[in-house]
């Protein structure tokens, strides 16, 4: 029998495999998540969640555009207190949950962390990085200043590890990455969304109304595996990598630059929750064929020049 084991430490955070959904992909219910679980996650990550409920913005909120997939969701969700049941139901069936939230105000974000620490959730994402929002402080991940101020707040209060979910529309990741690990982040998951957009040369107008929305799918693999990559080497705690991953391929390559695991979003309403069972299994494969026995051994690998 062999030795092989896809089991991944993240800050503490100990996963069935290295693969997670990317927050707001089949986060809103538990029932959802539980089969994001059943599709083969390691762990499964909440829609984030804000101090009350959000309808988010008008339609359309998400289109398909070449390569990937552009949203505008606006934040939509029931409120970190509402949600504390789903996330205590997870629990109930041994499912690790992390919760993902955000704030309009440094206050919100001590409070809405609270409550998902509260709730047991096993990891907390702290999303300083919505392109989708402007008054409610969606991309306060822009500057490494307020990054480490919300990040040392969200510490004070919170048990379980904390995640910074950053953006990569910024000039400096690698200063914003820091800056967080400076606040005493346990992880950083990189990245969320590219800020784009698409008109209809019809109406002359363009398709999202909120006009602009974050970009995600293939499309970005390559601006946020050098993210990742960036990332791992400015900081000394476990990076999560994210974007357009939708192949065990794509999964490896995160790893090699340095990212401990990874989240998939897109390629799951692409090719349905069993994606997140194969991605796993194509990894076991990799390990298998190079003769591996751990996932640790292949993180960071391209880096050894
Ligand atoms: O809800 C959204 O519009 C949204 C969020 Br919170 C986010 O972090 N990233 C994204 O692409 N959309």
């Amino acid at each position: 029998m062999s030795q092989l084991s896809l089991t991944v430490d993240v800050a503490g955070l100990r996963l069935r495999n290295p693969v997670m959904n990317a927050a707001g992909v089949l986060g809103m219910s538990a029932p959802l998540l539980k089969r994001v679980y059943e599709g083969g996650a390691g762990a499964v990550v909440t829609k984030s969640l804000g101090p009350v409920q959000r309808m988010g913005h008008h339609n359309p909120t998400l289109i398909s555009v070449e390569g990937g997939a552009l949203n505008a969701m606006g934040l939509p969700n029931p409120g970190a207190k509402y949600f504390v049941n789903a996330i205590r139901e997870l629990k109930g069936k041994g499912i690790p949950v992390v919760a993902s939230f955000f704030g309009a105000s440094f206050e919100d974000f001590s409070e809405v962390a609270g409550i998902l620490s509260d709730s047991g959730a096993d990891a907390l994402e702290l999303n300083v990085s919505c392109p989708n929002v402007e008054e409610e402080m969606g991309m306060l991940g822009a500057d490494p200043v307020n990054t480490e101020r919300v990040t040392a707040i969200v510490k004070e209060v919170a048990e379980p590890p904390v995640f910074v979910k950053l953006s990569p529309n910024v000039t400096d990741i690698s200063e914003i990455a820091r800056a967080a690990e400076r606040g005493g982040a346990d992880a950083i998951t990189a990245v969320n969304t590219l800020k784009g957009m698409a008109v209809d040369v019809d109406l002359r107008k363009p398709i999202l109304t909120n006009v602009t929305g974050g970009l995600s799918g293939p499309a970005v693999k390559p601006v946020a595996l050098r993210c990742v990559w960036e990332v791992a080497g400015a900081v000394d705690i476990p990076v999560i990598g994210c974007g357009g991953i939708s192949s065990w391929r794509d999964a490896i390559e995160y790893l090699l630059c340095g990212a401990t695991a990874v989240e998939v979003g897109t390629a799951a309403m692409e090719r349905g929750l069993d994606v997140y069972g194969d991605i796993a299994d194509g990894i076991r494969g990799y390990l298998e064929e190079n003769e591996y026995r751990e996932v640790k051994e292949v993180v960071g690998l391209a880096r050894e020049a």
